[in-house]
Protein backbone atom coordinates (compact mmCIF):
# COMPACT_ATOMS: atom_id res chain seq x y z
CA UNK A 1 0.00 0.00 0.00
CA UNK A 2 1.35 3.58 -1.34
CA UNK A 3 1.34 6.03 1.80
CA UNK A 4 -1.64 7.98 0.25
CA UNK A 5 -3.43 5.14 0.49
CA UNK A 6 -2.33 4.30 4.21
CA UNK A 7 -3.44 7.63 5.10
CA UNK A 8 -6.21 7.37 3.77
CA UNK A 9 -7.04 4.44 5.45
CA UNK A 10 -5.78 5.83 8.45
CA UNK A 11 -8.13 8.65 8.57
CA UNK A 12 -11.31 6.74 7.85
CA UNK A 13 -10.03 4.27 10.99
CA UNK A 14 -9.36 7.62 13.46
CA UNK A 15 -12.95 8.81 12.30
CA UNK A 16 -14.76 5.23 13.64
CA UNK A 17 -12.57 5.99 16.71
CA UNK A 18 -13.26 9.23 17.39
CA UNK A 19 -17.32 8.29 17.20
CA UNK A 20 -16.40 6.05 19.96
CA UNK A 21 -14.89 8.40 21.67
CA UNK A 22 -11.11 7.19 21.20
CA UNK A 23 -8.21 9.18 19.80
CA UNK A 24 -6.19 7.31 17.56
CA UNK A 25 -3.39 9.78 17.08
CA UNK A 26 -3.18 10.17 21.13
CA UNK A 27 -3.22 6.30 21.13
CA UNK A 28 0.00 6.04 19.08
CA UNK A 29 1.94 8.90 20.97
CA UNK A 30 1.19 6.81 24.14
CA UNK A 31 2.60 4.00 22.25
CA UNK A 32 5.64 5.77 20.74
CA UNK A 33 6.65 6.12 24.99
CA UNK A 34 5.97 2.59 26.08
CA UNK A 35 9.41 0.59 25.19
CA UNK A 36 9.62 -2.97 25.03
CA UNK A 37 12.97 -4.40 26.75
CA UNK A 38 14.32 -7.22 23.71
CA UNK A 39 15.93 -9.96 25.47
CA UNK A 40 19.23 -10.85 24.53
CA UNK A 41 19.32 -14.61 25.12
CA UNK A 42 16.49 -15.18 21.89
CA UNK A 43 19.86 -14.60 19.56
CA UNK A 44 21.88 -17.30 20.81
CA UNK A 45 19.72 -20.14 22.74
CA UNK A 46 21.07 -18.46 25.87
CA UNK A 47 24.63 -19.48 25.31
CA UNK A 48 26.24 -15.97 26.34
CA UNK A 49 30.16 -15.20 26.06
CA UNK A 50 31.90 -16.71 28.84
CA UNK A 51 33.63 -18.83 27.13
CA UNK A 52 34.07 -19.47 23.49
CA UNK A 53 30.69 -21.64 22.42
CA UNK A 54 29.30 -20.77 26.05
CA UNK A 55 26.04 -23.41 25.87
CA UNK A 56 22.88 -23.26 28.44
CA UNK A 57 23.01 -25.57 31.40
CA UNK A 58 20.68 -26.50 34.11
CA UNK A 59 18.58 -24.35 35.62
CA UNK A 60 15.46 -26.02 34.62
CA UNK A 61 15.27 -24.48 31.30
CA UNK A 62 15.86 -25.48 27.68
CA UNK A 63 15.93 -23.69 24.75
CA UNK A 64 15.02 -26.87 21.85
CA UNK A 65 16.22 -26.70 18.03
CA UNK A 66 19.34 -26.45 15.71
CA UNK A 67 18.06 -23.65 12.93
CA UNK A 68 21.38 -21.87 11.49
CA UNK A 69 22.41 -18.95 12.10
CA UNK A 70 23.15 -18.70 15.78
CA UNK A 71 24.79 -15.30 17.00
CA UNK A 72 28.56 -17.30 18.37
CA UNK A 73 29.84 -13.64 19.21
CA UNK A 74 28.96 -10.49 20.89
CA UNK A 75 29.42 -8.48 17.71
CA UNK A 76 27.03 -11.22 15.52
CA UNK A 77 24.27 -10.79 18.66
CA UNK A 78 24.33 -7.10 18.33
CA UNK A 79 24.48 -7.14 14.68
CA UNK A 80 21.19 -9.77 14.75
CA UNK A 81 19.56 -7.08 17.47
CA UNK A 82 20.71 -4.41 15.20
CA UNK A 83 18.45 -6.06 12.50
CA UNK A 84 15.19 -6.93 14.85
CA UNK A 85 15.05 -3.59 15.98
CA UNK A 86 15.13 -2.05 12.58
CA UNK A 87 11.96 -3.78 12.17
CA UNK A 88 10.14 -3.28 15.26
CA UNK A 89 8.32 0.55 15.47
CA UNK A 90 9.15 2.42 18.68
CA UNK A 91 12.63 2.99 20.67
CA UNK A 92 12.60 0.07 22.74
CA UNK A 93 15.67 -1.54 25.58
CA UNK A 94 17.64 -4.10 25.92
CA UNK A 95 17.97 -6.56 28.01
CA UNK A 96 21.40 -8.49 29.16
CA UNK A 97 22.10 -11.66 31.06
CA UNK A 98 25.51 -11.48 33.04
CA UNK A 99 26.77 -14.33 30.97
CA UNK A 100 26.57 -12.11 27.74
CA UNK A 101 29.82 -9.93 29.67
CA UNK A 102 32.83 -8.89 27.35
CA UNK A 103 35.79 -10.17 28.83
CA UNK A 104 38.03 -9.79 26.20
CA UNK A 105 38.81 -13.75 25.86
CA UNK A 106 39.90 -14.17 29.57
CA UNK A 107 37.34 -16.13 31.59
CA UNK A 108 36.23 -14.13 34.42
CA UNK A 109 34.23 -15.68 36.94
CA UNK A 110 30.52 -14.71 38.19
CA UNK A 111 32.08 -13.34 41.87
CA UNK A 112 34.57 -11.00 39.72
CA UNK A 113 32.52 -9.34 37.17
CA UNK A 114 32.62 -5.92 36.67
CA UNK A 115 30.80 -2.71 35.26
CA UNK A 116 33.85 -2.69 32.61
CA UNK A 117 33.11 -5.93 31.32
CA UNK A 118 29.85 -4.51 30.40
CA UNK A 119 31.59 -0.86 28.97
CA UNK A 120 31.17 -2.23 25.32
CA UNK A 121 26.82 -3.40 25.78
CA UNK A 122 26.68 0.04 27.45
CA UNK A 123 28.72 2.10 24.68
CA UNK A 124 26.26 0.00 21.93
CA UNK A 125 23.16 0.82 23.83
CA UNK A 126 23.94 4.52 23.71
CA UNK A 127 24.79 4.68 20.10
CA UNK A 128 20.93 3.16 19.52
CA UNK A 129 19.66 5.31 22.80
CA UNK A 130 18.28 2.25 24.24
CA UNK A 131 18.06 1.93 27.68
CA UNK A 132 19.13 -1.48 29.30
CA UNK A 133 17.95 -4.14 31.82
CA UNK A 134 20.30 -6.74 33.44
CA UNK A 135 19.91 -9.70 34.81
CA UNK A 136 22.21 -12.44 37.27
CA UNK A 137 23.11 -15.55 35.61
CA UNK A 138 22.60 -18.15 38.30
CA UNK A 139 22.76 -21.40 35.74
CA UNK A 140 25.15 -22.36 33.30
CA UNK A 141 27.86 -22.60 36.28
CA UNK A 142 29.59 -25.27 37.69
CA UNK A 143 28.37 -24.10 41.70
CA UNK A 144 24.76 -24.36 40.06
CA UNK A 145 25.24 -27.73 38.75
CA UNK A 146 23.08 -29.61 41.57
CA UNK A 147 20.19 -27.08 40.75
CA UNK A 148 21.00 -24.82 44.17
CA UNK A 149 22.59 -21.18 44.27
CA UNK A 150 21.07 -18.48 46.92
CA UNK A 151 19.18 -21.41 48.89
CA UNK A 152 22.28 -23.78 48.78
CA UNK A 153 22.59 -25.53 51.60
CA UNK A 154 26.04 -25.32 51.58
CA UNK A 155 26.84 -21.48 52.87
CA UNK A 156 30.34 -21.11 50.66
CA UNK A 157 28.10 -21.65 47.57
CA UNK A 158 25.63 -19.48 48.96
CA UNK A 159 28.12 -17.01 49.48
CA UNK A 160 29.71 -17.12 46.27
CA UNK A 161 25.80 -16.35 44.56
CA UNK A 162 25.30 -13.74 47.02
CA UNK A 163 28.60 -11.81 45.67
CA UNK A 164 27.58 -12.46 41.99
CA UNK A 165 23.89 -11.19 42.66
CA UNK A 166 25.77 -8.14 44.68
CA UNK A 167 28.10 -7.53 41.77
CA UNK A 168 25.20 -7.14 39.36
CA UNK A 169 23.41 -4.73 41.34
CA UNK A 170 26.69 -2.35 40.81
CA UNK A 171 26.74 -3.28 37.20
CA UNK A 172 22.67 -2.74 36.28
CA UNK A 173 23.53 0.77 38.64
CA UNK A 174 25.97 1.82 36.64
CA UNK A 175 24.38 1.19 33.14
CA UNK A 176 21.55 2.88 34.25
CA UNK A 177 23.42 5.99 35.49
CA UNK A 178 25.31 6.20 32.08
CA UNK A 179 22.52 5.82 30.17
CA UNK A 180 19.68 8.19 32.00
CA UNK A 181 17.33 5.29 32.88
CA UNK A 182 17.11 3.12 35.15
CA UNK A 183 18.06 -1.04 34.63
CA UNK A 184 15.66 -3.27 36.48
CA UNK A 185 18.11 -6.10 37.41
CA UNK A 186 15.98 -8.93 37.88
CA UNK A 187 16.77 -11.71 40.29
CA UNK A 188 15.96 -15.55 39.05
CA UNK A 189 16.92 -18.59 40.37
CA UNK A 190 16.29 -22.22 39.52
CA UNK A 191 16.40 -23.79 43.31
CA UNK A 192 14.50 -26.65 43.63
CA UNK A 193 13.77 -30.56 44.31
CA UNK A 194 13.13 -32.72 41.92
CA UNK A 195 11.07 -34.66 44.56
CA UNK A 196 9.56 -34.41 47.20
CA UNK A 197 11.13 -32.59 50.27
CA UNK A 198 11.23 -32.90 53.43
CA UNK A 199 11.81 -29.30 54.77
CA UNK A 200 10.11 -26.42 52.53
CA UNK A 201 10.99 -24.14 55.00
CA UNK A 202 14.95 -24.10 55.80
CA UNK A 203 15.61 -23.32 51.83
CA UNK A 204 13.03 -20.51 51.71
CA UNK A 205 14.63 -19.05 55.32
CA UNK A 206 17.98 -19.51 53.18
CA UNK A 207 17.31 -17.97 49.80
CA UNK A 208 15.29 -14.46 52.15
CA UNK A 209 18.88 -14.34 53.80
CA UNK A 210 21.11 -14.41 50.72
CA UNK A 211 18.20 -12.19 48.77
CA UNK A 212 18.69 -9.44 52.07
CA UNK A 213 22.39 -9.33 51.62
CA UNK A 214 22.27 -8.85 47.77
CA UNK A 215 20.00 -6.14 48.79
CA UNK A 216 21.35 -4.60 52.08
CA UNK A 217 22.99 -1.35 50.13
CA UNK A 218 20.66 1.33 49.03
CA UNK A 219 20.90 2.29 45.30
CA UNK A 220 19.03 5.22 43.72
CA UNK A 221 15.55 4.32 42.33
CA UNK A 222 16.40 7.03 39.39
CA UNK A 223 19.14 4.34 37.99
CA UNK A 224 18.45 1.13 39.30
CA UNK A 225 15.78 -0.54 40.25
CA UNK A 226 15.65 -4.33 41.83
CA UNK A 227 13.05 -7.03 40.85
CA UNK A 228 12.40 -10.77 41.47
CA UNK A 229 11.14 -13.68 39.70
CA UNK A 230 9.13 -16.52 40.52
CA UNK A 231 8.35 -20.05 39.12
CA UNK A 232 6.42 -23.16 39.83
CA UNK A 233 8.68 -25.66 38.51
CA UNK A 234 11.67 -26.11 36.26
CA UNK A 235 13.21 -29.33 34.54
CA UNK A 236 15.04 -31.18 37.15
CA UNK A 237 12.62 -29.35 40.01
CA UNK A 238 9.31 -30.56 39.52
CA UNK A 239 8.45 -31.12 43.08
CA UNK A 240 9.53 -27.95 44.82
CA UNK A 241 10.60 -24.17 44.14
CA UNK A 242 12.05 -22.44 46.64
CA UNK A 243 11.20 -19.00 44.54
CA UNK A 244 7.69 -19.71 44.28
CA UNK A 245 5.20 -17.24 43.41
CA UNK A 246 3.47 -16.82 47.21
CA UNK A 247 7.12 -16.30 48.34
CA UNK A 248 8.23 -14.14 45.79
CA UNK A 249 5.33 -11.85 46.13
CA UNK A 250 5.33 -11.83 50.05
CA UNK A 251 9.24 -10.96 49.58
CA UNK A 252 8.53 -8.14 46.98
CA UNK A 253 5.66 -6.70 49.00
CA UNK A 254 7.34 -7.04 52.57
CA UNK A 255 10.99 -5.51 51.06
CA UNK A 256 9.63 -3.00 48.58
CA UNK A 257 10.90 -4.55 45.33
CA UNK A 258 9.68 -4.71 42.07
CA UNK A 259 7.87 -8.11 41.18
CA UNK A 260 8.37 -9.96 38.17
CA UNK A 261 5.35 -11.94 36.43
CA UNK A 262 6.71 -14.32 33.46
CA UNK A 263 3.99 -15.85 31.96
CA UNK A 264 5.02 -19.01 31.79
CA UNK A 265 5.73 -19.56 35.56
CA UNK A 266 2.50 -20.85 36.52
CA UNK A 267 -0.21 -23.62 36.30
CA UNK A 268 -1.41 -23.94 32.70
CA UNK A 269 -4.99 -22.30 33.64
CA UNK A 270 -3.84 -19.37 35.34
CA UNK A 271 -3.15 -16.15 33.94
CA UNK A 272 -1.03 -12.95 34.35
CA UNK A 273 -3.32 -10.75 33.10
CA UNK A 274 -5.35 -11.39 36.24
CA UNK A 275 -2.76 -10.79 38.80
CA UNK A 276 -1.72 -7.48 37.51
CA UNK A 277 -3.74 -5.34 39.00
CA UNK A 278 -3.41 -6.56 42.26
CA UNK A 279 0.04 -7.01 41.96
CA UNK A 280 0.44 -2.81 41.46
CA UNK A 281 -1.31 -2.39 44.40
CA UNK A 282 1.31 -3.33 46.88
CA UNK A 283 4.42 -3.51 45.25
CA UNK A 284 6.41 -0.43 44.36
CA UNK A 285 6.88 -2.01 40.25
CA UNK A 286 5.95 -4.82 38.03
CA UNK A 287 8.31 -6.11 35.71
CA UNK A 288 7.14 -8.48 33.14
CA UNK A 289 8.57 -11.43 31.15
CA UNK A 290 6.04 -11.87 28.31
CA UNK A 291 6.39 -15.46 26.96
CA UNK A 292 4.16 -18.42 26.10
CA UNK A 293 4.00 -21.83 27.93
CA UNK A 294 2.71 -24.59 25.48
CA UNK A 295 2.30 -27.25 28.17
CA UNK A 296 4.91 -26.34 30.03
CA UNK A 297 7.46 -23.23 30.76
CA UNK A 298 8.70 -23.67 26.81
CA UNK A 299 9.09 -20.29 26.27
CA UNK A 300 7.79 -20.40 23.23
CA UNK A 301 7.13 -16.76 20.41
CA UNK A 302 4.97 -14.69 21.67
CA UNK A 303 1.57 -14.89 19.70
CA UNK A 304 -1.33 -12.21 19.60
CA UNK A 305 -3.38 -14.04 21.38
CA UNK A 306 -6.18 -13.35 24.41
CA UNK A 307 -3.70 -13.86 26.99
CA UNK A 308 -1.17 -11.41 25.46
CA UNK A 309 -4.51 -8.60 24.42
CA UNK A 310 -5.57 -9.37 28.33
CA UNK A 311 -1.82 -8.27 29.61
CA UNK A 312 -1.91 -5.20 27.29
CA UNK A 313 -5.27 -4.45 28.48
CA UNK A 314 -4.54 -4.75 32.32
CA UNK A 315 -1.63 -2.63 31.70
CA UNK A 316 -3.43 -0.05 30.05
CA UNK A 317 -5.91 0.08 31.74
CA UNK A 318 -3.69 0.83 35.19
CA UNK A 319 -2.57 4.11 33.96
CA UNK A 320 0.79 2.92 35.49
CA UNK A 321 2.81 2.18 32.66
CA UNK A 322 5.42 5.28 33.04
CA UNK A 323 5.79 5.05 36.08
CA UNK A 324 4.92 1.43 37.13
CA UNK A 325 6.03 -1.00 34.58
CA UNK A 326 8.40 -2.35 32.77
CA UNK A 327 7.84 -4.87 30.22
CA UNK A 328 9.91 -7.23 28.67
CA UNK A 329 9.78 -10.37 26.62
CA UNK A 330 11.01 -13.61 27.73
CA UNK A 331 10.98 -16.92 25.13
CA UNK A 332 14.23 -18.61 23.58
CA UNK A 333 13.25 -20.74 20.01
CA UNK A 334 16.31 -22.22 18.75
CA UNK A 335 13.87 -23.91 15.78
CA UNK A 336 12.78 -21.23 13.54
CA UNK A 337 14.91 -17.94 12.41
CA UNK A 338 15.93 -16.46 15.32
CA UNK A 339 15.67 -12.74 14.41
CA UNK A 340 12.39 -13.31 13.06
CA UNK A 341 11.49 -15.18 16.19
CA UNK A 342 12.16 -11.64 18.22
CA UNK A 343 10.61 -9.46 15.83
CA UNK A 344 7.68 -11.27 15.55
CA UNK A 345 7.29 -11.45 19.75
CA UNK A 346 7.67 -8.11 20.19
CA UNK A 347 5.93 -6.85 17.15
CA UNK A 348 2.86 -8.63 18.69
CA UNK A 349 3.74 -6.85 21.88
CA UNK A 350 3.32 -3.80 20.21
CA UNK A 351 0.28 -4.51 18.39
CA UNK A 352 -1.48 -5.35 21.98
CA UNK A 353 -0.56 -2.86 23.68
CA UNK A 354 -2.19 -0.49 20.61
CA UNK A 355 -5.04 -2.43 20.50
CA UNK A 356 -5.79 -1.71 24.57
CA UNK A 357 -4.54 1.91 23.94
CA UNK A 358 -7.80 2.30 21.47
CA UNK A 359 -10.13 0.74 23.71
CA UNK A 360 -13.13 2.88 25.15
CA UNK A 361 -11.76 2.09 28.75
CA UNK A 362 -14.12 4.75 30.45
CA UNK A 363 -17.33 3.98 28.39
CA UNK A 364 -17.05 0.10 29.01
CA UNK A 365 -16.28 1.17 32.94
CA UNK A 366 -19.28 3.49 33.09
CA UNK A 367 -21.31 0.24 31.48
CA UNK A 368 -20.05 -2.05 34.20
CA UNK A 369 -20.51 0.18 37.08
CA UNK A 370 -24.58 0.97 36.04
CA UNK A 371 -24.79 -2.64 36.26
CA UNK A 372 -24.93 -2.59 32.34
CA UNK A 373 -22.97 -5.90 31.48
CA UNK A 374 -24.94 -6.54 28.37
CA UNK A 375 -23.98 -3.54 26.67
CA UNK A 376 -20.21 -4.12 28.19
CA UNK A 377 -19.96 -7.59 26.47
CA UNK A 378 -21.47 -6.02 23.26
CA UNK A 379 -18.65 -3.21 23.44
CA UNK A 380 -16.20 -5.99 23.73
CA UNK A 381 -17.38 -7.90 21.28
CA UNK A 382 -17.20 -5.28 18.96
CA UNK A 383 -14.29 -3.76 19.88
CA UNK A 384 -12.72 -6.95 17.95
CA UNK A 385 -13.64 -6.06 14.65
CA UNK A 386 -12.79 -2.35 14.84
CA UNK A 387 -9.89 -1.37 12.49
CA UNK A 388 -7.08 -1.31 14.68
CA UNK A 389 -5.06 -2.98 11.69
CA UNK A 390 -5.32 0.79 9.74
CA UNK A 391 -3.54 2.36 12.64
CA UNK A 392 -0.90 -0.31 13.17
CA UNK A 393 0.24 0.18 9.55
CA UNK A 394 0.00 3.94 9.80
CA UNK A 395 2.41 3.75 13.24
CA UNK A 396 4.51 1.19 11.06
CA UNK A 397 5.12 3.72 8.24
CA UNK A 398 5.17 6.39 10.72
CA UNK A 399 7.91 4.75 12.52
CA UNK A 400 10.06 4.01 9.24
CA UNK A 401 9.72 0.33 9.89
CA UNK A 402 8.54 -2.39 6.89
CA UNK A 403 4.54 -2.45 7.26
CA UNK A 404 2.49 -5.42 7.34
CA UNK A 405 4.40 -8.93 6.22
CA UNK A 406 7.08 -7.11 4.45
CA UNK A 407 9.48 -7.33 7.45
CA UNK A 408 10.40 -10.83 6.67
CA UNK A 409 11.49 -9.82 3.49
CA UNK A 410 14.25 -8.43 5.22
CA UNK A 411 15.17 -10.87 7.68
CA UNK A 412 15.06 -13.45 4.63
CA UNK A 413 17.70 -11.41 3.12
CA UNK A 414 19.57 -11.18 6.06
CA UNK A 415 19.34 -14.84 6.75
CA UNK A 416 21.18 -15.46 2.98
CA UNK A 417 23.36 -12.60 3.30
CA UNK A 418 24.57 -12.90 6.89
CA UNK A 419 22.87 -15.72 8.98
CA UNK A 420 23.39 -18.95 6.38
CA UNK A 421 27.34 -17.95 6.75
CA UNK A 422 27.62 -18.72 10.32
C1 LIG B 1 13.43 -18.91 33.71
C2 LIG B 1 13.08 -17.46 33.83
C3 LIG B 1 14.18 -16.50 33.51
C4 LIG B 1 14.98 -16.89 32.28
C5 LIG B 1 15.96 -15.85 31.80
C6 LIG B 1 16.89 -16.40 30.79
O1 LIG B 1 12.34 -19.72 33.77
O2 LIG B 1 11.96 -17.18 33.06
O3 LIG B 1 13.65 -15.24 33.41
O4 LIG B 1 14.13 -17.25 31.22
O5 LIG B 1 16.58 -15.29 32.87
ZN1 LIG C 1 11.40 -15.12 32.88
Amino acid sequence: MNEGKLTQTYQTAKEQYASLGVDADAAMKALESIPISLHCWQGDDVGGFETAGAQLSGGGIQATGNYPGKARTIAELRGDIEKALSLIPGTHRLNLHACYLENGGKFVDRDEIEPAHFQSWIDWAKRYHLGMDFNPTFFSHAKAADGFTLAHADEAIRDFWIQHGILCRKIGAEMGRQLGTPTVTNVWIPDGYKDIPADRTGPRERLVDSLDKIFAEAIDPKIHLDAVEAKLFGIGAESYTVGSHEFYLAYAVSRQKVLTLDAGHFHPTEVISEKISTVLMFCPGLLLHVSRPVRWDSDHVVLLDDELQNIAKELVRSGRLHDKIHVGLDYFDASINRVAAWVIGARNMVKALLIALLEPTSTLKRAELDGDFTRRLVMLEEQKSLPWTAVWDYYCAKKGVPVGGAWFDEVRSYEKQVLSKR
